[in-house]
């Protein structure tokens, strides 16, 4: 079920509505300056399909969006992942692997949507997904306390969050959605009340940052694609906060007691190996935050990306 090894979609989400802090919009352009589409393509061997283009989807943004079920946003950003469902579709069922630079982890409903949907499509497969955050990012509407919806998106993903108006994310439907078996965390360290509850109730396994100091980086990994088994197709969505404050200070919601970079690295590697990755995103880079750490927390994105493309240290 292999995408084509060397084929690579990538879409550049310069989006940040998923949350308030601006900023996360320029990340793509900053990981893209610093190098990163060159590299993949000269030294790991890829043909890059990106359009040329960081996407703000001005064209489908509403032009008014009030609170709605508590969310911030909902109709932009419902529209902004819908569009980019449909962009990521359309790589992942050429059987390209599909990278998406945000933006926020709200992104991750469109990426992840498109797919599923391609998976099953293609392949008859249902994805996994492995989430490596310091968050669960699983609120629903009514347990958020922030409203932010980039602290949402394995709620819709799941189907734990639904909405039946077109416009605020009714546009989900069963085949673009995951299963709650093949979502696995790594890195959580800043879980909500209403979150622990969720995670607690459905099963869903996580592994914090608790399991990481116990057992280290490698039993953790282990475990968790253990836990998907083996020769499941594999989405990577990579939240640079679950990255210690000390090597990602440039993102709206640092949380000490973090990754380390090489820990990022090696997980993103252990992916790489099982040969199964399909589609990744780099998200909550925001270079406008600690001005001083914008370029080590680029770096470390960059480095995190290419590691699961296949970077290898010999
Ligand atoms: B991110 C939070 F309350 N849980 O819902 C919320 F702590 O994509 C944070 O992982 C969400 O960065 C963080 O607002 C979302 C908060
Ligand atoms: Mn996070
Ligand atoms: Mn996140
Ligand atoms: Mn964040």
């Amino acid at each position: 079920f292999l995408p084509q090894r060397d084929q690579l979609g990538v879409v550049a989400v310069g989006f940040s509505g998923g949350q308030p802090r601006p900023g996360t919009d320029a990340a793509p352009m900053a990981l893209i300056e610093s190098g990163l589409l060159d590299q993949v393509r000269d030294e790991l061997g890829y043909q890059v399909h990106y359009d040329n283009k960081v996407h703000d989807y001005s064209d489908v943004r509403p032009a008014s969006d009030p609170v709605y079920r508590n969310m911030k946003r909902p109709a932009t950003v419902s529209a902004v992942t819908e569009a980019l469902q449909k962009q990521v579709y359309e790589h992942a069922k050429e059987g390209r692997c599909v990278l998406t630079l945000g933006g926020d982890h709200s992104i991750a409903i469109g990426s992840i949507a498109g797919t599923a949907k391609a998976t099953r499509e293609r392949l008859g497969r249902e994805i996994a997904v492995i989430w490596v955050d310091a968050h669960a990012d699983i609120n629903t509407p009514e347990t958020s306390d922030s409203g932010n919806i980039h602290g949402m998106p394995a709620a819709f993903l799941t189907g734990l969050a639904r909405e039946d108006r077109k416009d605020v994310f009714g546009w989900i439907t069963d085949d673009m959605r995951i299963n709650l078996k093949k979502l696995v965390y790594i890195g959580l360290r800043d879980v909500d009340r209403g979150e622990k509850q969720i995670l607690r109730e459905h099963g869903i396994k996580a592994f914090s940052m608790h399991d990481v100091d116990r057992y280290g980086i490698g039993k953790v990994v282990e475990m968790a694609l253990g836990h998907i088994g083996n020769d499941t197709p594999i989405h990577l969505s990579f939240d640079v906060d679950a990255l210690d404050p000390m090597w990602a200070p440039s993102t709206g919601t640092p949380v000490r007691g973090g990754l380390t970079l090489r820990e990022g690295d090696f997980i993103a590697e252990c992916v790489h190996e099982t040969g199964s990755l399909i589609a990744m995103d780099m998200v909550e880079v925001n270079p406008s935050l600690e001005s001083q750490g914008a370029s080590e927390t680029i770096r470390a994105g960059c480095s995190i990306v290419r590691c699961a493309l296949g970077d290898t240290l010999l």
